[in-house]
């Protein structure tokens, strides 16, 4: 639980230099409001060594329940992080928002319209600002329909490599690649090593979506990723869901430039 000091970013940068990061994913909706049940799927996460607690979700989130669901978690002493499908997903309880763009979206709505409406309550609460390009690619799930995406050709890694590249040249210092909450195939590895190529190395790569094994998580980070997000096999697993944070901190430094 060590190194958490206040700052989101710095906190992972730090973080990342010892290893790759896993990010716990608890959708609201999922847990129904229960906050033992939120707990009871955290509590093996924190203990296998995740680095953050995210909540969010495309539907069924209100304020009043991420508050509850947030004061709760912050419990653990880990840094909880805002993973909004819109307006509604902002809570004052947060240490930090990804404030994301979809950028494949089809919708400016979802591309600047809701992040215009977010914005000043983001700054009232006093959020930590995590800027990042949501990318959607493949299957999308719940997530890319709700969000109206175009999704990103699975076999063709230079179309979101590019998208990447003019979220980096935006100024974004995330870049999340998302094939759906319960995606049937992960963010394929050429697509995540295309991207990380094409980035500066202090832009983090976020990987999310249907890495259910160790295995998966590997080839994910072996690919390039640097932080890794899983929601449903937490859900589903926890005993498989902690090997997956075991075997994402046993990979190697990074050792890229
Ligand atoms: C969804 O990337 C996350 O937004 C996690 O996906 O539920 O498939 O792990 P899973």
């Amino acid at each position: 639980m060590g190194g958490w000091r206040g700052r989101v970013a710095q906190y992972l940068a730090e973080k990342r230099l010892e290893a790759p990061l896993h990010f716990t994913l608890i959708d609201p909706d999922e847990v129904s409001g229960d906050l033992d049940q939120a707990s009871k799927l955290v509590e093996p996460m924190v203990s296998a060594g995740t680095d953050v607690i995210l909540v969010g979700g495309s539907i069924g989130v209100s304020e009043s329940l991420l508050d509850d669901i947030i004061s709760s978690l912050k419990r653990y002493g880990l840094p909880v992080v805002l993973f909004p499908g819109n307006v509604n997903g902002l809570s004052k309880e947060a240490d930090a928002v990804l404030f994301m763009s979809l950028l494949n979206s089809d919708d400016p709505y979802y591309i600047v319209g809701a992040q215009v409406q977010g914005a000043i309550i983001v700054k009232r609460y006093g959020l930590e600002v995590l800027p990042t390009a949501y990318l959607i690619v493949g299957y999308g799930g719940a997530a890319g329909y709700i969000g109206r995406a175009r999704p990103l050709p699975l076999d063709k890694p230079e179309i979101t490599t590019a998208y990447a590249l003019a979220a980096e040249m935006l100024g974004m210092r995330y870049i999340y690649l998302e094939a759906g909450s319960g995606a049937p195939v992960h963010v394929p590895a050429e697509i995540i090593a295309s991207v990380r190529k094409a980035l500066s190395s202090s832009t983090m790569l976020i990987v999310g979506g249907g890495i259910r094994s160790p295995e998966a998580a590997r080839r994910v980070v072996e690919a390039g990723a640097d932080i890794v997000v899983t929601g449903t096999i937490v859900e589903e697993d926890s005993e498989r869901a902690a090997s997956i944070v075991k075997s994402i901190k046993s990979q190697d430094r990074r050792t890229s430039s």
